[in-house]
């Protein structure tokens, strides 16, 4: 079942969730939304947030935690829907020393690129 979703008034990735900043979509359920970087960090940058606003996974608890599950599942079928056989980085920013930037939970989807081994 969907959840009542909650937005937050001034969070760009709720507006862009709304409609009221345009995005280019590439997924969509009741609960999570995905859809183009806009500053691609690889050949294939992907954001996949939940539709309710949750400002990082510090704020995932036992009552919402059931998104990640969620997301995690668009996550795969995402990266089946966009053909990234030879594997993929998610990587989700989580306060200021990580570079969160915008607060409202989001993974990225990285591909496209060989990426190695070192995450720094
Ligand atoms: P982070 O540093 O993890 O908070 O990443 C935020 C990402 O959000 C960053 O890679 C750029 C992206 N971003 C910020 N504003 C917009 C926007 O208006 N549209 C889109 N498509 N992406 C945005």
């Amino acid at each position: 079942m969907a959840d009542v979703l909650r937005y937050d008034k001034d969070c760009i990735f709720c507006k862009i969730i709304k409609g009221e900043i345009p995005s280019t979509k590439v997924y969509e359920d009741e609960n999570c939304y995905a859809f183009r970087d806009i500053n691609p960090q690889a050949p294939v940058h992907i954001l996949v947030v939940p539709k309710t606003h949750i400002a990082s996974c510090a704020d995932i608890d036992a009552e919402n935690a059931h998104i990640a599950g969620e997301i995690f599942t668009a996550i795969a079928f995402i990266a089946r829907q966009e053909g990234l056989d030879g594997g993929y980085r998610v990587i989700t920013n989580c306060g200021e020393d990580a570079g969160q930037t915008v607060h409202h939970l989001h993974f990225h989807i990285l591909a496209g690129v060989k990426m190695g081994e070192r995450l720094l």
